[in-house]
């Protein structure tokens, strides 16, 4: 990783170490879910592992139960925000051309106003 993504997956580290502040929704042994501080929908949180993966690219074998439990907590989190029922809209963007800003692995979970259907 050069040092530009180094530094900017690190604030996700740092948010889940707690030592940079964020909103902190969700947090277990392998997960933490936090606000976005850029909110593209007045529900706009964050999921990412405890332990670093880069991107959906960098994803093995052994994250499998891992993922699922990334997407599990975001319906757990849909519950709590009261956004299961109308619907929401869970992205990973993955790499440069996914459009990720932030080389760490995180699951958006957006909701609470009837979003774009634009992909592109
Ligand atoms: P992506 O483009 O998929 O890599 O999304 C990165 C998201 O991370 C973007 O929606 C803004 C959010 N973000 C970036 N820096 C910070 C930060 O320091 N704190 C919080 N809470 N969110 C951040």
């Amino acid at each position: 990783m050069d040092t530009s993504n180094e530094k900017k997956s690190i604030i996700f580290k740092n948010i889940i170490l707690r030592k940079c502040f964020a909103i902190i929704e969700y947090q277990d042994e392998l997960i933490t879910a936090f606000e976005d501080k850029n909110k593209l929908a007045p529900i706009h949180i964050l999921i990412v592992p405890n332990n670093y993966i880069q991107s959906m690219a960098y994803v093995k074998s052994k994250n499998k139960l891992l993922l699922g439990h990334m997407l599990y907590v975001a319906t757990k989190l849909a519950k709590k925000f009261n956004i299961s029922k109308n619907g929401y809209r869970i992205i990973i963007n993955c790499n440069k051309h996914g459009g990720q800003e932030i080389p760490y692995l995180h699951i958006h979970l957006l909701g609470g106003k009837k979003l774009s259907n634009h992909f592109c």
